[in-house]
């Protein structure tokens, strides 16, 4: 019978299994030789004897992480740590591996960031490093889950655009036949009009680019954003929204893969109650206090925000940004203009998400694009969706990378992603 490592637990005692994986370690005495095989599930201790085990002469010339088919029979009668091995009656090379290897999987000495994401495919077998992305699919499967059942649509937007969406400078331009296109920055103008279109509640969990020059372990140039846009909403109900979303989540997470939680080295919970809310303008009070210099219309220094997020727990919002930071699809805050109604959501100094209402009336919105030096002409397949019954609408787009680094404490969110794009790497 073929099982996984982790499936030999309710294999009874002296039943012949199938076990396929690579050999992670050999060791060979003089009768005698042990194999540690892995698979997706975990590893597993291989005894094989000359005349017992058919292949035994060709086991010294076995490279480790050599793709192998072991058949044998089970037996708890055993030194082995997990109290559990095989007596092989076979062993088959299904593909050799070269050696040696440019990446070790169990060697101590870790490898530095730029080794590992080179060799990615090894590094991925390294169990710690693969958990990342089971984790990271858990988390999105349990809010895809959340969004499904509160009626929101998955939707999927282009990518190839004609226009920005978050600031002219940051776009990787695309030559699209005989126009000039660019990667798309966020599916902001899309997910908007599709509000317009009458779906009411979409979201999309796609890439998205940003020509960022900056190198930091905060930013990738391409990352996933999960993004979801809410008609007939204002700003408190989309962070209503993000907050059940992402505990949602982690109780997905928590509930179906017990298993990944107790292989971690920190604690996750699910957070209790409202995600606790800072205006801008009182973190600016905040600082001064602490003698910090904060300007109004200033973004917060990773620093200052070190400060602000000393005060919390765990997430918390910052709303009322200046409307001078925002985009210009932001809505002002009614009687309070140089405010808006948005938010960011943090955790600690990073920022996981943005969001905010959004302006609905098109005469503001071309006001507001020429405001920030845009040329209404260049939006206008996205205004017209504006002028024939644009609800109000409000939504938010969450960086699935940023998340992932703050729940599981990364150091560098290129960690938290498959085939990182940086400023220098595009392979592989
Ligand atoms: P913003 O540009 O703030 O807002 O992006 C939203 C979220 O996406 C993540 N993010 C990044 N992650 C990694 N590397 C980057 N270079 C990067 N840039 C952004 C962050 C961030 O909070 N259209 C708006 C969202 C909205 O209002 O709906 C937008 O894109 O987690």
């Amino acid at each position: 019978m073929q099982v996984n490592v982790s499936g030999l637990k309710d294999i009874k005692e002296g039943e012949e299994v199938v076990l396929n994986g690579w050999l992670q370690e050999i060791r060979i005495l003089k009768n005698i030789s042990f194999i540690v095989l892995r698979d997706h599930t975990g590893t597993i201790q291989i005894t094989s004897k000359p005349g017992l085990t058919t292949g035994y002469d060709v086991l010294s010339q076995m490279t480790r992480e050599t793709v192998i088919s072991v058949s044998g029979n089970l037996t708890r009668k055993t030194q082995s740590k997990s109290g559990v091995e095989v007596i092989a009656k076979s062993i088959e090379v299904l593909n050799a591996s070269k050696s040696p290897l440019p990446l070790g999987i169990i060697d101590p000495v870790s490898a530095d960031i730029e080794t590992r994401l080179t060799n990615r495919f090894l590094d991925l077998r390294k169990p710690e490093v693969a958990m990342i992305f089971r984790i990271e699919s858990e988390l999105l499967w349990g809010m895809r889950q959340f969004f499904h059942d509160s009626d929101f649509v998955e939707v999927h937007t282009p990518k190839i655009v004609a226009a920005a969406t978050e600031g002219g400078a940051d776009l990787f331009p695309v030559q699209y036949f005989e126009k000039q296109a660019y990667l798309n920055q966020s599916p902001q103008l899309y997910k908007e009009m599709l509000i317009s279109a009458g779906l009411n509640r979409v979201f999309e969990v796609g890439p998205a680019f940003r020509a960022e020059k900056h190198n930091t372990p905060r930013h990738l140039n391409e990352f996933t954003s999960i993004d979801i846009e809410m008609g007939f909403a204002d700003h408190n109900d989309a962070m209503l929204m993000l907050q059940e979303g992402i505990k949602s989540g982690i109780r997905h997470l928590i509930a179906h893969r017990q298993e990944y939680i107790a292989s971690l080295s920190q604690r996750i919970d699910v957070p209790e109650g409202d995600f606790p809310k800072i205006t801008y303008r009182d973190c600016i009070t905040k600082l001064e206090s602490q003698g910090e210099i904060a300007k109004f219309g200033e973004d917060f220094t990773p620093e200052q925000l070190k400060i602000i997020g000393g005060e919390f727990q765990g997430f918390y919002f910052i709303t009322e940004w200046p409307s001078s930071l925002r985009a210009f699809y932001t809505h002002p805050k009614p009687g309070d203009e140089k405010v808006s109604n948005s938010f960011d959501l943090q955790y600690r100094e990073f920022e996981i998400t943005s969001g905010a209402q959004r302006v609905h009336d098109p005469a503001m919105l071309e006001e507001r694009l020429r405001s920030k030096n845009l040329n209404p002409e260049d939006f206008s397949f996205y205004l017209n969706a504006f002028r024939y019954g644009m609800p109000p609408h409000a939504g938010w787009g969450l960086g699935l990378e940023r998340l992932s680094l703050i729940m599981l404490n990364l150091q560098n969110i290129r960690e938290a992603i498959l085939f990182p794009r940086d400023r220098t790497r595009i392979t592989p």
